[in-house]
């Protein structure tokens, strides 16, 4: 523990087990080490999520062998996806206790590699220091990544160990100034051009670059589908996230002569389905890789900025504006509107808010400057849990989680922890009782013959959910809001109200019956559009 905390890890979201009890124990003896539990591992490993994305750097989680590893895989896998770094602790039983097969036993080392790039048995207790001081330096990259560390009971019980030196942190290259050079010469040559940013390209240093160069070269910007953390809001530079629907993500990208990749994967759709085109980079598009997730991005664009002479260009900085408060019967979007209508400054805002949240960035692209983050992996149920790790991170910050009914289900008892830790938290769950967005998908993948079973199966509101009680019963404030006025006045005391609190809006489905008719209407949630783009949507879908 005091290799951990002396290699900077000071929070440990866990869930321990009886192969556990002797970190459990070393907790006393480390008051900086803040441990914070939870009730489902999914919500430890949720949180190290949260957490890296905001403090830029690792927590620990501590789990119960491979069980307790395996119920924190999904959001692991999220991580992975956001590319941030984590380092697990996982007991295991004690050495000599593994021949047996005992009730607990598993390969925890086959769990573990499924998300983490570094896996360790340690396997005494004098190498066990040296092997966290290993694990905290891969988690941390460059690329950052999770690290997995198994600790055999005897190991973690046994005599002989001595605090291991940190290693220090490896910095992360920049491009070299031959790539930097060919990129400069495609954006000078003209064309239809595009910057795609991911990762660590999304934080505003790099936007200002990119803007920078977006100006100079007449490029554009776009943002990946799901990040990992995008700072925006007004003040900063703009950038349009390619669309969860390929129907659309095909129209923001048609006619690119050169794709370029700053700490992003060439776009592809999130799943193939029948007769549709599963890559979405067009014909003739030229794809340039200027880093990758182990490079740095900021400086490499900063560079790239440098060598366009757009150093000392005005970057176009969005505007700030606000939607009125809206009124009425309450519906997703005016859940997205009240939103962005009170957004305070400086918040973080975890979205995973599925077909509930189509014009949530529409609505709070003029507010004020906040964090976005997003569902990395498209595994559900990482709003409730990144958002406790957020605002551990950042206690000073409002955190606001826009989760949909089904999301938040997965990983509810985030709820508890919350309330716990007493966290700046506003839950706002989207009650529309379906796993709406597979309504749609059913369509899209072509399974015609989806009937009354088959529909069942997506309908979550038979018996109906009461997220009210439920947060109560974990000690968090919450209320119900069924019109838009409701809602407003439930937002704006949960802001001012320290403490977690909960709120229910009752919505009908955002897009049920959406047919490709409806897309122009989705697209109002990716604001700025040029025109051409806009143009060539409206005709292709709106015949
Ligand atoms: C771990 C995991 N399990 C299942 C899914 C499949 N899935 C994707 S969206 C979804 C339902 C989401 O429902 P909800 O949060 O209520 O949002 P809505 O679709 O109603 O907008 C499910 C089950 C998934 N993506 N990840």
């Amino acid at each position: 523990m005091r290799t951990l905390l002396d290699a900077g890890v000071n929070v440990c979201f866990t869930n321990p087990g009886t192969s556990e009890m002797h970190f459990v124990a070393a907790l006393d003896a480390e008051p900086g080490m803040r441990a914070v539990l939870t009730l489902f591992e999914g919500v430890a490993t949720g949180a190290a999520d949260g957490y890296a994305r905001m403090a830029g750097k690792p927590a620990a989680t501590l789990l119960h062998l491979g069980c307790g590893l395996g119920n924190g895989l999904s959001n692991l896998h999220n991580a992975r996806k956001a590319g941030v770094p984590v380092v697990n602790i996982v007991g295991d039983h004690a050495t000599y206790h593994t021949r047996y097969d005992a009730p607990l036993q598993s390969d925890i080392e086959t769990v573990a590699r499924n998300v983490s790039t570094w896996v360790r048995t340690s396997s005494s207790t004098q190498m066990l220091p040296r092997d966290v001081a290993e694990a905290v330096a891969v988690a941390q990259g460059p690329p950052s990544q999770v690290a997995t560390l198994i600790l055999p009971a005897d190991v973690s019980w046994g005599d002989g160990a001595v605090v291991a030196v940190p290693r220090p942190l490896t910095q992360a290259p920049c491009a070299s100034d031959e790539l930097i050079a060919c990129i400069a010469r495609v954006l000078e040559g003209g064309g239809n051009n595009a910057l795609l940013l991911g990762g660590r390209a999304l934080r505003e240093p790099a936007l200002v670059a990119a803007a920078r160069i977006a100006i100079a070269s007449g490029a554009r910007l776009l943002a990946e589908v799901f990040p990992a953390r995008l700072e925006r809001g007004a003040g900063l530079p703009f950038v349009e996230r390619i669309a969860y629907l390929p129907e659309l993500a095909a129209v923001q990208l048609a006619g690119l002569d050169n794709l370029i990749l700053v700490d992003a994967k060439a776009p592809v759709p999130f799943f193939a389905y029948p007769g549709k085109e599963n890559y979405l980079v067009p014909d003739g598009c030229a794809v340039h890789e200027l880093v990758t997730s182990s490079h740095d991005a900021t400086g490499s664009l900063q560079q790239l900025c440098l060598r366009l002479g757009a150093e000392r260009s005005a970057p176009a900085l969005q505007p700030p504006s606000r939607p009125a408060q809206p009124r009425g019967r309450l519906t997703a979007e005016k859940v997205c509107k009240a939103v962005g209508h009170l957004l305070p400054e400086n918040a973080i805002v975890v979205d995973e808010a599925q077909t509930s949240g189509t014009t949530l960035a529409m609505f709070t692209a003029g507010a004020p400057r906040h964090d976005v983050l997003a569902l990395t992996g498209g595994a559900i149920g990482l709003g409730l849990p990144v958002a406790v790790g957020a605002a551990i991170a950042c206690p000073r910050r409002p955190v606001l989680a826009l989760v949909g009914d089904g999301s938040a289900l997965y990983t509810i008892q985030a709820l508890w922890t919350m309330a716990r830790e007493r966290l700046q938290v506003v839950s706002i769950i989207f009650n529309n009782g379906a796993y709406a967005i597979l309504e749609l998908e059913l369509e899209r993948v072509g399974a015609l013959l989806g009937g009354p079973r088959a529909r069942a199966q997506l309908d979550i509101s038979n018996p109906a959910l009461d997220f009210v009680q439920l947060a109560q019963g974990m000690g968090v404030a919450a209320t119900r809001a069924t019109t838009a006025d409701d809602f407003t006045t439930a937002l704006e005391r949960a802001l001012a109200v320290p403490g977690p609190h909960l709120i229910e809006a009752v919505v009908p489905r955002a897009l049920s019956g959406l047919k490709l008719k409806a897309l122009p209407h989705l697209l109002r949630a990716i604001p700025h559009l040029p025109q051409p783009v806009a143009r060539a949507i409206k005709t292709r879908v709106e015949p």
